[in-house]
């Protein structure tokens, strides 16, 4: 932890430093850069400026200046170039191996803005905080007279947490490569670093696999959904639906995120939440079928059966693949919600149980444990391929192995558990991080979703370090909002669900609770707002009393 405690000290040195002359204060970026200090009265105008960089810089970085350039180039209506070679005035990058990787400056005086990073990932920060002090002009919206000059400033910024994610459900329902892009994209604009892509489910298996071709020939398709929440009896549309990503896409999307300084986390939900696998090859369930792809919500009771050797070679054959696709150190492995009832009936189960001596205790039933036997066993497969594992706070239950991740849902209690018993812990509530709740009180005007409110209030009230002991709050890698979409299935849904709560995630994330303040957070949104209009995504309004977006009703809205 020496890393964390060096960026820390840097901060605080650098904080200290400069309040000497120049208090801190805030700037309209989201999330809120940690060191702001106005160093004058003087004024940088962009709109007459040159664009130059660092000759050393890779490939990445210059391309980030590049685009900065061309954007710059398109809202001024001139030709700006990313000339190679620093300059002495204008907005120059330079490269200092000696920041950390995320870190960046920015320094503008009267005659020069200056950025300092050590990655692209540095350099994207910078370009994404100077874009949020330019004019809506540089989003491409027609000002009559764009202010292009800003004031003297110096800027210190770098994250307060090194896992920063973002979840996507496209089991429940799918969403192409272009719609993933650009959920890349405004990840990447509020400097989130983790893409948590949940590929698999009951209602649909989204992902290639070469080895096993009916896992997408047959898993990916479902006859029929369920219309809105007619569970009992069950009412479904009659439509197929079905959808699913090439290995050619996988990798497409993996490239599209690295560049965005982006890692996507695969999810490969095991050993429940698996009925589509099952559908494709029923031999893996401890009845062995028929199955059919769920058209429906819920927690089912079928799941894979670790009784059967060949489901070890099944999960062994799709992480292989896995693997292969993604760079990713982590894995994540599902493990949530796994019902054991078929596994009490089952044989094999049962004689699996008895051989390797599990047996129900006070805490947990045998069944339990053999949920820890398969956890274990995937986590060792993919820890000997250098890989770890990332599960649902449900793998805490029993014995977990060491060196295992737990991502806390249900509440903060999984990560605190985790935390002190010395496992690594991702932070994701369901009451606070859960984007599939509604975005205001006033359920009735927004478009149908699976629980409850969780304004956008709520989830910035959210503290990572809660009930977290300072020695184990090394254990909190990071912090993560869910969108699961049972009740979304359009793009303009989708991001109507996550904007603008992806602001308050990405603060949760970025800064020490010192540095958040609601009422300046609010009056902040206000502008990224005016930049989603600009860009082309879909938002609530609720900051402003406004509940709903007026004539969106959801796209399965039948009646509320
Ligand atoms: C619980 S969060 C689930 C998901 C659902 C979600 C709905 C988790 C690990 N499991 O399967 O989609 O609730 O909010």
């Amino acid at each position: 932890m020496k890393f964390r405690f060096s960026i820390i000290a840097m901060g605080i040195l650098a904080a200290a430093c400069s309040q000497k002359e120049y208090p801190n204060e805030t700037i309209g970026i989201i999330p809120q850069p940690q060191v702001v200090n106005y160093t004058g009265e003087g004024r940088f105008n962009v709109a007459e400026a040159t664009v130059s960089y660092d000759a050393k810089f890779d490939d990445l970085s210059i391309g980030h200046v590049a685009d900065f350039a061309r954007m710059l180039s398109g809202a001024l209506k001139k030709d700006v170039i990313a000339e190679e070679g620093l300059q002495k005035t204008g907005i120059r990058f330079i490269l200092d191996r000696k920041y950390q990787p995320e870190q960046y400056t920015i320094d503008i005086k009267t005659d020069k803005l200056t950025v300092t990073a050590a990655t692209a990932s540095g350099v994207l920060y910078a370009i994404n905080s100077i874009s949020q002090l330019l004019p809506d002009a540089y989003f491409g919206v027609e000002q009559e007279a764009p202010d292009w000059t800003l004031r003297e400033v110096f800027i210190n910024d770098w994250p307060r947490f090194a896992y920063r994610g973002m979840h996507l459900d496209v089991a429940r329902h799918f969403f192409g490569v272009d719609v993933v892009k650009k959920y890349l994209d405004v990840m990447a604009f509020h400097k989130i670093n983790r893409f948590h892509w949940h590929l698999t489910d009951d209602q649909g298996w989204r992902i290639e696999i070469k080895k096993y071709p009916r896992l997408t020939e047959v898993g990916s398709m479902r006859d029929e959904t369920v219309i809105l929440k007619r569970f009992d009896p069950l009412v479904c549309d009659g439509t197929p639906y079905g959808g699913y990503y090439t290995q050619e896409q996988i990798r497409e999307v993996v490239d599209y995120a690295e560049k965005l300084g982006i890692t996507v986390v695969p999810e490969i939900d095991l050993p429940g939440h698996m009925i589509a696998a099952l559908t494709a090859y029923p031999e893996l369930g401890c009845t062995g079928g028929p199955y059919k792809v769920w058209p429906r919500w819920g927690v089912a009771n079928e799941v894979l059966c670790p009784g059967k050797e060949k489901t070890f070679e099944f999960i062994e054959g799709v992480l292989d693949e896995v693997m292969q696709l993604f760079p990713s150190e982590y894995i994540h492995i599902g493990g949530d919600e796994c019902p054991k009832v078929e596994w009490e009936k089952c044989p094999d189960c049962q004689k699996r149980i008895a051989e390797l001596g599990l047996k129900t205790d006070d805490n947990h039933t045998a069944e339990q444990y053999l949920q820890n036997y398969v956890t274990a066993r995937v986590q060792k497969y993919l820890n000997d391929h250098g890989r770890k594992i990332i599960g649902w706070d449900e793998i805490l239950e029993g014995n977990l192995a060491e060196g295992a991740t737990v991502m806390s849902w249900r509440g903060a209690k999984g990560g605190i558990e985790a935390a002190k018993n010395g496992f690594d812990a991702i932070m994701t509530p369901g009451g606070y991080l859960y984007f599939d709740y509604y975005q205001s009180e006033d359920e009735a005007k927004e478009p149908f979703a699976i629980c409850c409110p969780c304004t956008i209030e709520k989830t910035y009230s959210f503290e990572a370090y809660d009930q977290i002991p300072e020695d184990a709050q090394k254990h909190i890698l990071g912090v993560q909002a869910n969108l699961w979409t049972e009740y979304v299935a359009t793009e303009p849904h989708l991001f109507y669900m996550v904007l603008p709560r992806m602001d308050a995630l990405s603060e949760l994330q970025w800064c020490y609770p010192e540095r958040k303040d609601y009422e300046r957070f609010k009056a902040d949104v206000g502008r990224m707002l005016r930049i989603y209009d600009a860009l082309g995504y879909t938002y609530s309004r609720n900051i402003y009393g406004e509940p709903g977006l007026p004539g969106f009703d959801g796209p399965l809205g039948d009646a509320k």
